[in-house]
């Protein structure tokens, strides 16, 4: 007789510095975009969920934003406790890094990280970058000494080599647990959350360095009807200024933001999108708790 296999679920953290590849290692494992991504640091924002089942077992990954060191503001420390408070609440942790790039805000995690009890992967991202593996073996031994990390995996998030591995680690670390999410469920969040992220991606890339952190996109309206789904979306800035550099010359910019975002919308719904999208000022709401609160950066 075949005895039923034994379930295997958890919670895992994928935690960094800011733009060492956390979300482009989640959207690597999930085989999708989920996560957005830029060059620019702390792009991600929340905690975003994604999840990954395969036969018996389920891996419910926690994207984070970078945890970072730049004092101050409301949203920034936002961004730090939405990071830094999983780490006593989930199984495993995975801490991206990059490859010859160790900074002094890497070491400050290495401190947090003293205090938790569960595995600690080390993931050392980017080796894509190097000229040639033999440089991988002494850099593994310099990493080694930081922590007493479960395993060290040299990765690329990119292109997906050894992401395998990670994953296979991964779930040899897993507890015994019956699934938590349906197996056909993919994130927590909502559709209507996932397009203000996209229009958030498509603003930082359109934008480089010329916008700093003080953008944020709300969804006034997010209508499903038969083969379209209709967004009303507003992008928050702080100045007047900033406004001006959004929208552009005679409305260019603001228009190829919004382009480039309907199509991924388009993708990820899979159907037809019709986006409208306003430009607001509001002062100082990036340092503001409430203001905050009232466009989506809660916990
Ligand atoms: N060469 C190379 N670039 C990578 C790799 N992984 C990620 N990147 C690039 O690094 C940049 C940052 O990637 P993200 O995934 O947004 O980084 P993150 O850690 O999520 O950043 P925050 O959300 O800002 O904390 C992007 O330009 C990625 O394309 C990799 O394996 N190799
Ligand atoms: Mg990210």
């Amino acid at each position: 007789m075949n005895e039923k296999m034994k379930q295997r679920c958890g919670y895992v953290a994928i935690v960094g510095r800011p733009n060492v590849g956390k979300s482009t290692l989640l959207n690597n494992i999930l085989g999708m975009k989920l996560s957005i991504t830029s060059r620019k640091p702390q792009t991600t924002r929340h905690q975003i969920l994604g999840v990954k089942t395969t036969d018996e077992t389920q891996v419910i990954y926690v994207d984070t934003p970078g945890i970072h060191q730049r004092r101050g503001t409301a949203i920034n420390k936002y961004m730090n406790r939405a990071a830094t408070s999983v780490l006593n609440d989930v199984d495993i942790i995975i801490f991206v890094v990059q490859v010859k790039k160790w900074t002094e805000e890497d070491q400050a995690i290495i401190e947090k990280l003293v205090s938790v009890n569960c595995p600690v992967v080390l993931a050392v991202n980017k080796v894509d970058k190097l000229a040639s593996k033999e440089e991988l073996l002494p850099l593994i031994g310099d990493l080694a000494s930081h922590y007493d990390f479960t395993e060290i995996i040299p990765i690329s998030a990119m292109n997906g080599m050894n992401v395998d591995v990670l994953e296979e680690k991964i779930s040899t670390l897993l507890p015994e647990n019956a699934h938590f999410y349906p197996d056909d469920q993919v994130t927590d969040r909502s559709m209507r959350f996932l397009a203000s992220e996209i229009i958030r991606e498509k603003l930082i890339r359109e934008l480089g360095q010329e916008l700093p952190y003080t953008s944020t996109v709300d969804i006034d309206k997010y209508i499903e009807e038969d083969d379209l789904v209709r967004i009303h979306a507003t992008i928050y800035v702080e100045s007047a200024g900033q406004k001006a550099i959004i929208i552009g010359k005679k409305g260019a910019r603001l228009k190829s933001i919004g382009t480039a975002a309907r199509v991924d919308i388009s993708k990820m719904v899979d159907t037809k999108v019709y986006l409208n999208l306003w430009v607001k000022v509001r002062e100082g709401w990036s340092n503001d708790e409430r203001a905050l609160r009232g466009l989506g950066y809660s916990e």
